[in-house]
């Protein structure tokens, strides 16, 4: 398909220190590295592959990591400031953004995402996970209450909040002792983000923020399958085992998430989530670099769905939720 509009493609500025810590080979992390911080040979890719689009962020773990509220603040500021200019201003028909927030300070995070959108002309911001606040355990995950009012904001500003993955805290891995492979994005990213989600359904941010969006990658990163159990199971639960939620897990799946197939290329799954969910919140993205722009693409491309739905995933689906002007 042409004119696709890929949603998960990331980013780094050329002096960021980025990936080196996630076990990869030589050979594929050099090129990963090589191709973050590259405007030139994306847009080769994406011409070769048929994406009109790239929707660019920040790659894992973005600022999320930095302790300082005001180091984030700057950095937040900074970053959001190149990217704009470096790719979006010098080709906004095929690079548009999404800026980075800095969530360890929710008021200014809330001040940064009005000023990118409404300044900078990016559309909207992609989080990676839970933000460090101090040393350690620190850390604070967006349904926690100082978050609320950034909610607010991105609800008010009308546009969708990605939350990405990240490798879980330290102190949450030992289950994961002697197999450093799976702290990563073949297994770790999905059940941190996984449980981030599951704290704001259970928070009850939507019913106070009930426009408010998250969007999930990786086909809802296995929560389309588990969700159902949950609801399942919450008549047995004691009230104060879980959040102040008035509805049940699905129900807020339904209305306030919408879903990318980032990294995804098993069939399977893709119907499954079309019949879950439906074509008119899944939302086509790759992963670059990290994925295969060709091999999703061809994926894609082939899956059998009629076009109608194909063009409303590959491309209509991005540009109604991020005000992509097409
Ligand atoms: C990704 O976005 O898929 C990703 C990262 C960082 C490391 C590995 C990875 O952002 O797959
Ligand atoms: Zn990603």
């Amino acid at each position: 398909m042409k004119g696709k509009i890929a949603v998960e493609e990331h980013f780094a500025l050329p002096d960021m220190e980025v990936a080196k810590a996630n076990g990869f080979r030589p050979e594929y992390l050099a090129n990963v590295l090589k191709r973050l911080p590259d405007r030139v040979q994306r847009l080769e890719v994406m011409d070769e592959v048929g994406i009109e689009v790239s929707l660019l962020s920040l790659t894992e773990p973005g600022t999320q990591g930095i302790i300082d509220k005001k180091k984030s603040i700057e950095q937040a500021q900074r970053i959001n400031d190149w990217l704009a200019e470096y790719f979006v201003k010098w080709n906004p028909k095929r690079f548009q953004g999404l800026g980075v927030v800095p969530m360890q300070d929710p008021a200014a995070a809330a001040r940064e995402l009005e000023r990118m959108v409404k300044d900078l002309g990016l559309k909207g911001t992609m989080i990676n996970g839970f933000s460090n606040i101090g040393e350690g355990d620190e850390i604070m995950y967006l349904d926690e209450k100082p978050c609320w009012e950034f909610w607010a904001a991105a609800e008010q500003l009308n546009v969708p909040i990605s939350l990405h993955p990240r490798v879980p805290l330290p102190s949450q891995r030992r289950s994961m002792k002697d197999y450093d492979v799976i702290r990563g994005s073949l297994w770790g990213f999905g059940r941190e983000t996984c449980e981030h989600a599951i704290r704001l359904m259970l928070s009850g941010v939507f019913d106070q923020y009930p426009k408010a969006i998250c969007v999930l990658g990786h086909l809802a990163e296995g929560l389309i399958f588990a969700l159902p159990r949950m609801d399942a199971r919450m008549r047995y639960q004691e009230p104060g085992t879980h959040g102040a939620h008035k509805r049940m897990p699905t129900e807020y799946f339904r209305d306030n998430f919408i879903i990318s197939t980032s990294g995804i290329t098993h069939t399977p799954a893709m119907h499954n989530a079309l019949i879950e969910i439906g074509a008119d919140k899944l939302i086509f993205a790759v992963d670059y670099p990290f994925e295969s722009s060709h091999e999703i693409c061809a994926w894609f491309d082939a899956f059998p769905i009629n076009e109608d739905d194909r063009l409303k995933i590959g491309r209509l689906n991005a540009a109604k939720y991020w005000h992509i002007a097409l």
